[in-house]
């Protein structure tokens, strides 16, 4: 008798270790890849990335816009549109017009070797002349602030300068391409990308929120007030009609924001709207990867997007 239970409680532990040990391996991944050195140096059929100035009713503004290599407005492209972190700005990612960085050259080889559709992608700021303070509180401000410069200046501006699926570069256009846009950022730029998820559900499928939480509660509420953040994505899904969408959430397992996003995608997991998934977008709407040594900084970024980029619109 006192064997069996003995046995009994070894199996107990044991099934509690595999548990714990199933539940880690949903959330910590080794499946994110370094850039291949290879990929760092320029392409032989390099992109452009170009100026890109509008207007909003305030001011005049500018974005950097990623061209693919033989971009031409006969064809329609994909497009992405990537925010910055606080203190950043248009050059974090790409650097600047006419400039070729890591990143730049590591998605020219992904798709001039078929791994990625060519793709559109623009990175603004949230910044304005109103917002000079670039700590958190004067950057979470702007971010407030610029959903509505998204969807009202940006968007009709760049899409109808260059070639996306929006027909018109208006809300029926948006509305009905929304398959092809998506929307990313790191850190107050991934705080950028959960209140477009809120707002704009309607002209956006994918989200890659990257090191960084929503702000929608309060801030950093993914940490202190996780159920109640997912609860309000999960509100705002509904009354934008429940389309169908896509997040890759990601961080490093080092990173300042990690405590932040795990208990706020461990939330969303329990709720109906989202359906977590490891394995692709037909079996869910959520996936969330956490890079074992991952730090927050744009090194980190670039290998998240480098991963990312391929899976928004799998190359045929
Ligand atoms: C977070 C989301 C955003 C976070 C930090 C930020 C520490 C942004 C900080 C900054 O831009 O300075 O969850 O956690």
């Amino acid at each position: 008798m006192k064997k069996v239970m003995v046995f009994v409680l070894i199996l107990m532990m044991l099934s509690v270790t595999i548990l714990v040990q199933a539940e880690g391996a949903a959330s910590m991944s080794s499946e994110i890849a370094e850039i291949p050195a290879s990929y760092t140096a320029p392409a032989e059929h390099p992109g452009e990335v170009v100026r890109f100035d509008y207007k909003t009713s305030a001011e005049d503004k500018y974005a950097y816009v990623y061209l693919p290599y033989g971009y031409s407005d006969q064809q329609q492209y994909d497009i992405l549109y990537v925010m910055h972190g606080g203190g950043g700005s248009q050059g974090s990612l790409f650097g600047g017009a006419g400039q070729s960085n890591d990143i730049k050259n590591a998605i020219d080889h992904l798709i001039e070797n078929g791994e990625m559709k060519p793709m559109i992608i623009v990175t603004p700021t949230f910044y304005t002349e109103r917002h000079s303070n670039m700590g958190v509180s004067g950057s979470w401000d702007a971010v407030l602030e610029f959903p509505d410069e998204l969807v009202n200046d940006l968007m009709p501006a760049v899409e109808s300068a260059f070639s996306t699926y929006a027909d018109t570069a208006d809300s029926a256009g948006f509305e009905a391409s929304r398959e092809h846009r998506a929307f990313g950022g790191f850190s107050m730029g991934s705080v950028t990308t959960w209140y477009v998820f809120e707002q704009y559900l309607a002209y956006f499928h994918d989200f890659i929120p990257t090191s960084g939480d929503s702000w929608t509660i309060e801030m950093q509420g993914g940490n202190g007030r996780a159920e109640e953040t997912a609860r309000a994505l999960a509100d705002a899904v509904e009354r934008q009609g429940s389309p169908s969408f896509f997040i890759y959430a990601v961080t490093g397992s080092e990173d300042i924001a990690e405590p932040m996003m795990t208990p706020q995608v461990a939330a969303m997991r329990q709720l109906d709207a989202f359906h977590f998934t490891e394995t692709g977008r037909e079996d869910g709407n959520l996936t969330y990867q956490v890079k074992e040594g991952g730090t927050h900084a744009m090194p980190e970024v670039k290998m998240y997007l480098y991963n990312i980029l391929p899976r928004l619109w799998p190359a045929e």
